[in-house]
């Protein structure tokens, strides 16, 4: 879209939990007021591409629904604004404070659990409640929601969370996106890719359970069964050995057991993981030929194939990949997963860890309906959780056993406070609730997942009158407790310096000015040409899991189909993934309007051939349920899947659905293998007409 030269434009960064991390131009109308938002060409991955839902955030930050002064709970809960009525905020923080305080002197201060995710991936304003936690010796917080069983299978292999470039991709001859969504859920990377495609007559492969958006455009689509990449990368493996396509030579040099897995794989055929993937041995075949043939192949490993019971042995047996072909060593080769293992940075002053005490209890954030419910294996002997501080994060919504999560969150006993911009399911449940500033309105940094850029924003508008900063709130709080730090005496700014200063990086004002700094180490580094970051330099196929998780023992020793999935059975014949909706990030802009129009409702995409079986037609009302509940969506016959399969983009609010809780009703909070995390994507169900 053509800009207005008359109207000022101001740099920002996307703060939202996704790999991108865009370089934005804002359009500046007055010092309230934002017009359309733009991705900046200062930064070379974003490369003047955003998303079409933060090209809109003006109906974001402007939306009429905005919390605009704290709620005092007087009503139900769960029942949304008309159970609230507006309190001030120094009432609504003491309120809070005495609160914990009375609920840590009874009970102890491992009752307080304070909760938090990446709604703002900024680090001031979303790890400084690591400060007040560690401080005041609250519960600690294990983060496995998102990264846990990636980062895990990941590690295993390379050693650390870093690969190559994405930029890079430009010059590669094969783009395969396993496990990913990119023109969904990270637009950016899809203008590399096309750039590729164009210029070099790349080829894009894609591996998912459906056809999105981005297989839909790609040259060849593999539609495997939930859980079973693990499967469809030995039998590739396998074709790579028997058709001469392992590079010997750089395996001696850079591997760890390549006979032994040369051995190991000779009975994962093709025909093996047909029976397994779903997919014919003649497609894993050709995808294999394709791959070994092609030096310039670069993965770009998505997260999708992780969130289940087997997804670290899923995502290492996919590592392996260009450690047998060698692809790491060719321009436009290899695999990249992260990039968060680039940036050493030091967030001691932030997150308070001088004040962290190890032998205070850790609580898993995906478990949290166990955990409110009191499960004894998370809460063992430890107290019943008796509050909850919440910040950039919607539980009740996006955490597995939404059942239990509510039944947990309705205990008469439990206090609830939430920090928020926008009265979610999770607000709804609160005592109190207080009103936050979006990133335009604040202060912070960010590093990236999905490229190498360490970024700082300044706020671009003032405060929406009423709104404070995470930040200002966690430091109100702290001073009502009693807990000190040097870090609730600076402010944002002040804290983004120390934590430059401490990393040997430049100054705020310095970074700021220059549109942030590339951490892209030299090539070498980067495909791992000096040797792997392992203890022993060299890619591991035969990782030490002991060092992953605790559940190590039950971890394949070499890559495999791991048998630990909720298998499909005749009662509950189908396979439930839970994909991201393109136009809502995670719950995030489930308010805005434009968002909404573009989802429609909670739909369900079954098979055509699953739906005549069973006489459904489009738009056909469908309950979907196992043991743990139920909820009503909508039929989609779709194309592009296996029978079997149904997919629900998500993730919806929780009202959004007909009957039912929500879509993580249906979802376990079984931890993966072998360190936890949550399974979003390994869910058996039966379907039926509702
Ligand atoms: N079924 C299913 N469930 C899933 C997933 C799935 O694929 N399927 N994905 C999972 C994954 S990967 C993740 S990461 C989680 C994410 O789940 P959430 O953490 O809940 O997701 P977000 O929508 O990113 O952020 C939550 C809230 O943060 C608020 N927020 C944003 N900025 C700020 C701020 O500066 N201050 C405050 N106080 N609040 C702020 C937003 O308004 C938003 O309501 O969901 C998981 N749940
Ligand atoms: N528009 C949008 N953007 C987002 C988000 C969003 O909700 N919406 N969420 C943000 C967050 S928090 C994150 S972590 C990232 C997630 O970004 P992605 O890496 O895209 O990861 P997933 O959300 O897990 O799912 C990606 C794909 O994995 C597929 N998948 C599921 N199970 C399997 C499997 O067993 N094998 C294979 N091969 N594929 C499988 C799904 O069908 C889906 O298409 O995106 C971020 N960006
Ligand atoms: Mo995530």
């Amino acid at each position: 879209m053509p800009r207005d030269p008359a109207i000022e434009i101001v740099p920002s960064v996307c703060p939202h939990d996704c790999p991108s991390t865009c370089a934005l131009d804002v359009e500046r109308i007055d010092s309230h007021h934002i017009g359309r938002v733009h991705g900046s060409r200062r930064n070379s991955y974003t490369a003047g591409v955003v998303c079409a839902k933060v090209a809109r955030y003006a109906e974001r930050v402007h939306h009429p629904d905005r919390l605009r002064a704290p709620l005092r709970r007087v009503g139900e809960k769960g029942v949304g604004r008309a159970a609230f009525a507006p309190i001030g905020w120094d009432d609504a923080l003491d309120i809070i404070a005495e609160k914990l305080i009375r609920i840590a002197d009874t009970d102890g201060s491992e009752a307080v659990w304070p909760y938090y995710y990446a709604g703002t991936m900024g680090f001031v304003q979303r790890d400084g409640i690591e400060r007040l936690r560690h401080v005041m010796r609250y519960s600690r917080q294990y983060n496995t929601i998102c990264v846990a069983l990636a980062d895990g299978g990941w590690v295993a292999g390379v050693g650390q969370k870093r690969g190559v470039d994405s930029r890079e991709v430009v010059e590669s001859d094969l783009i395969v996106v396993w496990g990913g969504n990119p023109v969904s859920t990270q637009v950016n990377l899809m203008s590399h890719i096309a750039r590729a495609r164009k210029t070099r007559g790349a080829k894009l492969v894609v591996i998912d359970p459906y056809r999105t958006p981005t297989a839909e455009g790609a040259d060849l689509h593999l539609p495997v069964r939930p859980g079973t990449d693990g499967a469809l990368a030995c039998a590739v493996m396998h074709v790579l050995f028997k058709e001469g396509f392992a590079d010997r030579a750089y395996m001696a040099k850079y591997t760890d057991v390549p006979e032994e897995l040369a051995q190991h794989l000779s009975t994962r055929t093709p025909e093996w993981a047909s029976a397994i993937t779903g997919l014919p041995a003649a497609d894993i075949t050709a995808f294999a030929r394709l791959y070994g043939a092609t030096k310039r192949s670069y993965i770009r490993v998505g997260y999708g194939f992780s969130r289940t019971r087997n997804g670290s042995a899923q995502l290492h047996a996919v590592s392996c990949l260009p450690a047998v072909t060698g692809a790491w060593q060719y321009k436009g080769g290899g695999a990249m997963y992260g990039q968060s293992g680039l940036y050493q940075l030091d967030r001691s002053m932030i997150m308070g860890l001088d004040a962290m005490d190890p032998s205070i209890r850790r609580l898993d954030q995906s478990r949290m309906g166990p955990i409110l419910t009191g499960d004894p294996r998370d809460i063992g002997a430890g107290p019943p959780v008796k509050a909850l501080f919440i910040q950039n994060t919607n539980p009740v919504v996006v955490c597995p056993e939404s059942a239990k999560v509510r039944q947990g969150f309705m205990r008469e006993d439990l206090f609830v406070a939430v920090h928020e911009q926008f009265m979610t399911d999770t607000a709804a449940m609160a005592d109190i609730v207080l009103p936050a500033t979006t990133f335009l309105e604040h202060d912070d940094f960010y590093t990236a997942s999905g490229h190498t850029h360490l970024q700082v924003a300044k706020k671009v508008i003032e405060p929406l009158e009423g709104t404070r900063s995470n930040h200002d709130v966690i430091c109100a709080l702290a001073k009502r407790l009693g807990a000190e730090h040097p870090g609730f005496r600076m402010t944002a700014w002040e804290l983004i310096d120390s934590m430059l200063k401490a990393s040997k990086l430049p100054d705020a004002g310095t970074l700021h000015g220059m549109g942030g700094i590339d951490m892209a180490p030299d090539f070498e580094t980067a495909h791992f040409l000096n040797g792997f970051p392992t203890p022993d330099g060299r890619f591991h196929f035969r990782p030490d899991w002991s060092v992953i998780g605790s559940e190590y023992a039950a971890m394949p020793p070499l890559p495999d189909h791991m048998a630990v999935i909720d298998e499909a059975s005749s009662a509950k014949p189908f396979r439930l993934v839970t994909a991201p909706a393109r136009s809502y990030l995670n719950t995030s802009f489930t308010e805005t309007p434009g968002s909404i129009a573009r989802e429609g409702r909670p739909t369900a995409f079954i098979h055509p051939a699953d739906c005549t079986a069973m006489g459904l037609a489009k738009g056909d009302r469908v309950r979907v349920g196992n043991d743990r509940g139920s909820i009503v969506v909508h039929a989609e016959p779709r194309e592009g899947q296996q029978r079997g399969v149904i997919v629900i983009e998500s993730i919806w609010p929780n009202t959004a659905f007909e009957e039912g809780i929500g879509v993580n009703t249906l979802v376990s909070a079984d931890p993966g293998y072998p360190a936890g995390g949550a399974v979003f994507h390994d869910t058996a169900v039966w379907l039926k007409a509702a």
